[in-house]
């Protein structure tokens, strides 16, 4: 195929789904170059809240974006990175050609048939030499449900890989865990009306006022004057918006509520008929917190005694309780117990299923959940498993596909692969949509990992990234708004994101790039029926038939449009949209998906930090959000001059104005942050939001993460960012 007659294939003509008005109805067909005002809807591509933005089009091509009023998850608000989605495509970093190392070391633009000859030849090479599992992939909660799958199916059924992981891991992996085991399926019950709709929420790790601005806009909007207890070593913008903050000591989460557990147990404020009917294991459980006295809560959260009682009476006291976590529980050693520890809070008081309830783990990126459903890396595509025969067999039916070519294991986990490259049997990877340059745990030990793969291949929107500055290969990734596909946000909505411009150059989407590898590997024909985004999505629909994630209800993209985005399940024959329900939660019936309906009760002992401060390294380093206009490693906000006025341009470290004194350290003075892994300089922002003998780093400066030390949780294999062992110097001292 030629060069153009390949771009014509895959980089067809704008949607067709432009010339319509927000609601789908209106312009009708009618050519969008005379509709100099037309306007369309897209879902946000950053975070996992799901805003709907509205597209201003003129000559059928994007040039602005406003908040939809019209979709019931961000009702006519939207945050600066949402607003200024579009500026960040055009940046001179983007990524226009295939770009291949040459000889001498340097990257060269090349067509794409050399690219997919060159990927095709290195990698099965390897392959060849190898086996199977000596090619992986790395992709992401950034990219459309569709693609994800495609990826998925493309990279172990077409090209037989055995490995593939996703940033998700990073991220999420903790809370698919925690819910599995004790609802059966990984899956977050809640709706955004909850926010609206509880007296009591406790928020968990969690800083939404930052990382989900608009999610914390429907907290706001909640009428019940709600109790708002955000726990977190920081005193964040959350936690200075809260009734009651608990700044409990770093890691110390799973004795608290373990604590509160007892408490609540021996003053009765459980729920009996719902544990009865509904859950198991639960005497055990209380039969486990019972050493969880108060004293020895107070000694190991360092909160008063006073402060842990009241916690425990208001959710007592509280008709909705509602219970939030994020990256403070996810991202750590236990976070598995340590999100079941809260579970176990929602199940023991009956606060689940019910309006402004629920143990709800709010997801990050725009399609992490899309990831966890549908990416076919640690489950079978659309929640199967891997080792059960009956899905292997279901999925291979519905996919046409020969059974044996599923594999009966689910991959290696993220560090497992790079921990693969480092033992020689990982030496093809293949990197789509995500930094880990940047962004993965103990970055020295990573940045070595990446320099021995012998074929790295990076898949990006831009070839300046951390990552794709190591690569052999580097594929140019059409962005948002450069394609069509969707996103499935925190609280299992479907929404659909549009082509509303022209990727620059010839980058294309990720969609059309899966596609022309499979033709260039020799297995396109198992993918002929994946020929659009739409007809993807007909497949995944017939692959959830019959699983909690059941979709088949719903018809098409029209028709998610039409509804306002569309929550899973929706089987078919079921009502949403118009006719039924926008908001809908899960275990209504109090039925989970364990065989015997009934959620678990799972708990285990805390156990102490991984590194503990020492007199050398004496202050406990957490790691997280720094601004609402700062996305992860800067790639895309980095490149819009309004988000850049809105955050520091450099690395800074938290740290308490006692602890600088007792340093000699100065406001904005800079200092060396150093753990036992690396060091970092930054400039010292002296706030008493962290406590005395805790500092905090932002992770969106490409260095951050040279502090952080590769802890794993046992269960979910999540790294524990959010805490090691550093010390604060003054330069020179
Ligand atoms: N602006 C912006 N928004 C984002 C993102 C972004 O990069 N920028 N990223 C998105 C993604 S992918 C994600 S995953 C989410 C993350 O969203 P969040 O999880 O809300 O953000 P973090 O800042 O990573 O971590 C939350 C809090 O955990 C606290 N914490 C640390 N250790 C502990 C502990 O031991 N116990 C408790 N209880 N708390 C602890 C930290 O002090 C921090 O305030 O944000 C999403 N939204
Ligand atoms: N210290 C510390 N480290 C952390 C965290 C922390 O709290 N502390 N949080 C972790 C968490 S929760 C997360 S989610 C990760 C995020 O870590 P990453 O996934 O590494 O971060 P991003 O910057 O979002 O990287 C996405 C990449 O995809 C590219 N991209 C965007 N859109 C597209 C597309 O459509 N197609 C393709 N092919 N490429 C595209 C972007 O240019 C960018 O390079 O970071 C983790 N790292
Ligand atoms: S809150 Fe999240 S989804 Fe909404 S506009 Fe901001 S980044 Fe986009
Ligand atoms: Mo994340």
């Amino acid at each position: 195929m030629t060069e153009s007659s390949l771009l014509r294939k895959f980089d067809g003509p704008l949607t067709r789904d432009l010339l319509l008005s927000p609601g789908g109805f209106g312009l009708g067909h009618v050519p969008a170059k005379l509709q100099p005002t037309a306007v369309t809807t897209s879902v946000c591509g950053y975070c996992s809240t799901g805003c709907s933005l509205t597209v201003h089009l003129k000559d059928g091509e994007a040039v602005s974006l406003s908040p939809n009023t019209e979709y019931p998850v961000n009702l006519g608000m939207a945050c600066p990175k949402g607003w200024e989605a579009l500026t960040v495509l055009d940046a001179p970093d983007r990524a226009t050609t295939p770009l291949l190392r040459d000889a001498s070391g340097k990257l060269k633009p090349v067509d794409w048939d050399t690219a997919l000859k060159t990927f095709v030849a290195r990698m099965q090479g390897i392959q060849s030499r190898h086996g199977d599992d000596s090619i992986a992939f790395i992709s992401t909660g950034q990219m459309a449900t569709e693609e994800m799958a495609l990826l998925g199916a493309l990279a172990k059924f077409g090209m037989g890989m055995k490995h593939g992981d996703g940033n998700t891991r990073q991220c999420m992996a903790t809370a698919v865990v925690a819910y599995k085991q004790s609802f059966g399926f990984d899956a977050p019950p809640y709706t955004y009306a909850d926010f609206e709709e509880s007296d009591t929420i406790v928020l968990v790790g969690s800083n939404l006022c930052l990382a989900h601005p608009i999610m914390w806009e429907r907290v706001m909007r909640n009428k019940h004057k709600p109790e708002i207890i955000v726990i977190d070593p920081r005193r964040t913008e959350t936690a200075m918006a809260a009734t009651l903050h608990l700044p409990l000591a770093p890691k110390s989460d799973m004795d608290l509520f373990y604590g509160i557990a007892r408490i609540l147990i021996e003053r009765g404020w459980i729920n009996r008929e719902f544990i009865n009917a509904h859950t198991n294991g639960f005497d055990s459980f209380a039969e486990f917190v019972l050493p969880f006295t108060l004293d020895r809560v107070v000694a190991a959260t360092g909160l008063s005694a006073e402060s842990i009682e009241r916690f425990a009476t208001l959710i007592h006291e509280g008709k909705r309780v509602s219970f939030w976590w994020t990256m403070g529980v996810n991202q750590s050693y236990q976070g598995v117990r340590t999100a079941q520890a809260l579970i176990n809070l929602a199940l023991m008081t009956g606060h689940i299923g019910k309006p402004g309830t629920g143990a709800n783990s709010i997801t990050g990126q725009c399609n992490a959940m899309g990831s966890r459903l549908f990416s076919n890396t640690t489950g079978l595509l659309a929640g199967h498993e891997f080792a059960n025969a009956d899905h292997r067999a279901k999925v291979a039916g519905i996919l046409g596909i020969d059974e044996a070519r599923i594999p009966r294991e689910a991959s290696w986990a993220y560090h497992e692969i790079l921990e693969g490259v480092l033992k020689g049997k990982i030496r093809g990877l293949w990197i789509i949509c995500t930094n880990p340059a940047h962004s993965w745990i103990n970055q020295r030990l990573c940045h070595d990992i990446l320099d021995r793969v012998e074929f790295l291949v990076v898949q990006d929107m831009y070839h300046t990234t951390e990552t794709a500055q190591r690569a052999h290969l580097i594929l140019p990734a059409a962005g948002w708004g450069e394609k069509d596909g969707t996103f499935i946000n925190s609280e299992r909505r479907f929404g659909v994101f549009k082509k509303v411009r022209r990727a620059p150059g010839q980058a294309l989407s990720d969609f059309s790039i899966f596609r022309l590898i499979a033709d260039a590997w020799g297995c396109g024909k198992m993918f002929d029926r994946w020929d659009s985004p739409q007809s993807a999505f007909q497949i995944l629909k017939k692959l959830s038939a019959g699983q909690p994630c059941d979709i088949t209800g719903i018809e098409d993209y029209r028709m998610i449009e039409e509804s306002g985005g569309i929550q899973w399940p929706l089987a078919s024959g079921a009502r949403s949209g118009a006719s039924g329900e926008q908001e809908r939660r899960l275990f209504v019936d109090g039925r989970f998906y364990h065989p015997d309906g009934r959620a678990k009760f799972l708990f285990e002992a805390p156990r102490p930090m991984p590194e503990p401060t020492s007199a050398k390294y004496p202050f406990v380093l957490l790691t997280g959000r720094g601004s609402a206009s700062q996305w992860h490693t800067q790639t895309r906000t980095s490149k819009s001059e309004v988000l850049r006025k809105l955050y520091p341009q450099r690395l800074y470290v938290e740290i308490n104005p006692n602890d600088a004194r007792s340093l000699g350290i100065s406001p904005n003075e800079r200092v060396s942050v150093e753990s036992q892994r690396g060091r970092v300089t930054a400039q010292a922002f002296l706030t008493p939001s962290v406590p005395v003998g805790q500092v905090f780093v932002p992770m969106h400066e490409s260095n951050a993460n040279q502090l952080t030390d590769a802890v794993f949780d046992p269960y979910s294999k999540q790294p524990n960012y959010k805490s090691c062992a550093v010390r604060v110097t003054r330069i020179g001292a």
